[in-house]
């Protein structure tokens, strides 16, 4: 492979940009080198300024569950960019988008589009503080529900990736108000409901969780969550920002069968366009301006080409539920291929898969929390996401980044990605 135009744009990204990227994890500091500078994607191949071209088993962090370039999504944004690109009024594709959701959802009875999962997450933490009347909110080690201040507290994704244990600017106040428990530990929230009695708004969670690699919720601590919040007054919220409309139609909420009070929503819903959503019950969303007093606004929310590219997206999956039955099978497929692989290998390896959500951590013990994702072996997954780059598979450029399937990938893709494992493996010995 060369990178001989991606890293001269690199170079010239950094005299304009932070870091020369728009979001870290993209920057490589982790896994080190230079990232890849994309110049288009079709399908289930990403193809580079080098014209090296790439098996994408990111789909730009997780929208792109149809493919990239998708045709009906392509023509319609196309179509819709014909009468203009934004109006900041309403409009009849806000109403079906929502009606979309409402019915491919359960228990969102009300819905909101926003234009990303950090401002959806930031306006159901602050909805649930207004319609609660407390301010604490308990969130998971290595869970990341976007960049808003009350959230960046033990966050996993790039602040685990870049090691950042605290962030610079956020007042003590904002972070006091956030109390975190490990993931999948259940009696640690229990224990932290009854310290901070009445005083708890929210419990948010990833109900499968993809920001310290991809961690399986275990059997009863969503159950228990709920149980919890029903006892204690308490809004849990599903950050369904990776798992929504990826794991099932109706999301986590309808793959685990545990229903949250408020979801968030993002990526798949966008359908490769910047849109984020929050919804839930109708007696909390009531509470939003211009029904309540909890205010929430933006120019480009519920934007037109935004909402056709999301309406198209979620249309297919909910006319074709087979797809969720072919993205589960090609991953598994993948897991199975890779686990038959590493382990005629002495590298100690976990494969955590839920449906088209899957990833490795090389360690040998279950990696089923944030500290336990934080003890493996790193340098090992590095070396492996730059032999795969090496050779055009391109996954997430962090250890603590879930993979997320597109439906456009072929078995071929899937062999060819299984038989670089075991050059992987060779080029070790
Ligand atoms: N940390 C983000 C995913 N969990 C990455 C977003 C991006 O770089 O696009």
């Amino acid at each position: 492979m060369k990178y001989k135009n991606s890293r001269q744009l690199f170079e010239r990204a950094q005299q304009s940009i932070p870091g020369g990227v728009n979001s870290p994890v993209r920057a490589f500091k982790s896994v080190g080198g230079t990232p890849v500078f994309i110049e288009k994607a079709k399908g289930a191949y990403l193809y580079d300024a080098d014209e090296n071209k790439y098996i994408d088993y990111i789909a730009s962090w997780g929208p792109m569950i149809l493919g990239h370039a998708h045709k009906p999504v392509v023509k319609a944004i196309q179509q819709y960019a014909k009468n203009s690109t934004s109006f900041g009024a309403p409009t009849e594709l806000e109403i079906k988008m929502a009606e979309l959701i409402v019915g491919m959802v359960p228990n969102v009875d009300l819905v909101r589009m926003v234009s990303s999962g950090t401002e959806a997450c930031m306006s159901a933490l602050r909805l649930a503080r207004g319609y609660t009347g407390k301010n604490k909110v308990i969130k998971f080690e290595g869970n990341y529900h976007g960049h808003a201040d009350a959230f960046l507290v033990k966050a996993g994704s790039g602040l685990a990736t870049l090691d950042i244990q605290t962030v610079p600017g956020i007042p003590a106040g904002v972070s006091n108000d956030t109390l975190t428990a490990p993931y999948n530990d259940l009696a640690s929230v229990v224990q932290l409901v009854a310290e901070n009695k009445n005083q708890i708004a929210a419990i948010i969670v990833e109900p499968v969780a993809g920001n310290m690699g991809c961690i399986i919720p275990k059997t009863g601590f969503l159950e228990g969550l709920r149980e919890l919040c029903d006892e204690e007054n308490i809004v849990l919220i599903f950050d369904e920002v990776m798992t929504g409309f990826r794991l099932s139609a109706g999301g986590a909420q309808e793959r685990l069968g545990v229903a949250a009070d408020l979801v968030t929503y993002g990526k798949v819903i966008g359908g490769g366009m910047p849109v984020g959503a929050f919804g839930g019950k109708r007696e909390i969303m009531e509470h939003i301006a211009p029904i309540g007093n909890v205010y929430q606004a933006g120019t480009l929310s519920g934007n037109p080409i935004a909402m056709i590219a999301g309406y198209t997206t979620l249309k297919e999956l909910k006319n074709n539920p087979e797809i969720y039955l072919s993205l589960e099978a090609k991953t598994t497929y993948l897991r199975k291929g890779i686990d038959e692989v590493l382990k005629k290998s002495t590298l100690p390896f976990v494969i955590n898969q839920f449906g088209s959500m899957i990833s490795i951590h090389f360690s040998d013990k279950p990696v089923t929390n944030f500290e336990e994702a934080s003890q493996c072996d790193i340098a090992l997954f590095n070396e492996l996401f730059h032999f795969m780059l090496q050779h055009g598979v391109y996954l997430p450029p962090s250890a603590y980044e879930s993979w997320f399937l597109n439906d456009a990938l072929a078995f071929k893709d899937l062999d060819k990605t299984i038989r670089l494992f075991k050059k992987f493996i060779k080029s070790k010995k």
